[in-house]
């Protein structure tokens, strides 16, 4: 079982920091917390992540972090997300992680977000070559109305979408295990950076999808909850409406195709100060902030 070891929270951590970390929780919680594999990177890095489970027949909540790689804020939120469901004291959250399997991915995209930590910092899309010049956008290679909107056929374009869709490793492997465990899973959490908006899909059209009312209504209350420990504000509504038109993203796919009820994404702070560049001062206060609407998405999603 050995050492714990904990993460700080006031500075981003390497892919190797963070997975170091994920092997130390795997050792520590054998009872709880076990290694899956999201699938596969261009590079042949692993997608990893962990399984948080008390107990067999468990609905599931998933949390993707991490498929653009400069969103650095991403997978820190998901880990501090991960550490409270593990370690907290308060008893909605200790609810939280004993009435749901959590299945959490930190970073789905590694290849990139080695490159932004070693190479360019603003790096987005994952790190195939092609032709002369290297990425897809990760979040326009789901097939959905791939290339439809929001999307370049041109490869040196951070919305690059691919020569098709799921050409890339990294959401063909993640697709089929989200598939694999998809009508587990009651809620899909996808997790950007910035402008503090929750999206709720379509990306294609600002027409409200099926249940798109009880979905806003969720997460406008859940906003109300995130806003209450620092005032931070967020705008909730679809893809197209909140942000704007974009097609091949992660939450469209899963919503459509594998019909999880409530899909959702965040773009986390800020608003405009810092935008990718959000300083490590302001891991802590996100995180927590985020971690509060996740705890009243949860509650407001057992009273539709
Ligand atoms: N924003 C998202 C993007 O991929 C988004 C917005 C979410 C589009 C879900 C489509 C689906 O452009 C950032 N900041 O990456
Ligand atoms: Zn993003």
């Amino acid at each position: 079982r050995g050492e714990q070891r904990s993460m700080a929270w006031n500075s981003y951590y390497t892919l190797d920091g963070i997975y170091a970390w994920l092997d130390n929780l795997i050792a520590y919680y054998p009872n709880v917390v076990t290694e899956i594999v999201g699938g596969i990177s261009y590079e042949s890095r692993p997608i990893r992540g962990i399984k948080i489970s008390h107990g067999p027949g468990r609905r599931a909540i998933f949390l993707e972090g991490g498929i653009h790689s400069r969103e650095w804020i991403s997978p820190a939120t998901v880990n501090f997300i991960t550490n409270e469901l593990l370690s907290s004291d308060d008893e909605e959250t200790k609810s939280a992680a004993r009435d749901y399997d959590w299945y959490i991915f930190p970073v789905t995209n590694p290849d990139g977000y080695v490159w932004s930590h070693e190479q360019f910092r603003m790096w987005r899309k994952n790190r195939r070559p092609i032709g002369s010049t290297f990425g897809v956008d990760l979040n326009r290679n789901w097939n959905n109305n791939w290339l439809r909107f929001g999307s370049s056929t041109n490869p040196s374009s951070d919305n690059y979408a691919g020569p098709g869709p799921f050409s890339e490793p990294e959401s063909r492997t993640l697709s089929s295990y989200i598939k694999s465990i998809g009508d587990k899973i009651d809620l899909y959490l996808s997790f950007h950076s910035f402008g503090q908006l929750l999206l709720i899909p379509f990306g294609n059209s600002t027409q409200p999808a099926a249940n798109y009312h009880d979905a806003v209504n969720i997460g406008r209350r859940a906003m109300g909850a995130l806003s209450v420990r620092y005032g931070t504000p967020y705008t909730t509504g679809n893809i197209a409406e909140a942000i704007y038109l974009a097609t091949g993203g992660s939450i469209d796919w899963v919503k459509e195709f594998v019909q999880v009820p409530l899909v959702y994404c965040y773009e986390l702070r800020d608003r405009t100060q810092y935008g990718f560049l959000l300083p490590p001062d302001q891991i802590l206060p996100t995180s927590e902030e985020t971690m509060d609407s996740i705890l009243e998405l949860i509650h407001q999603a057992k009273r539709f």
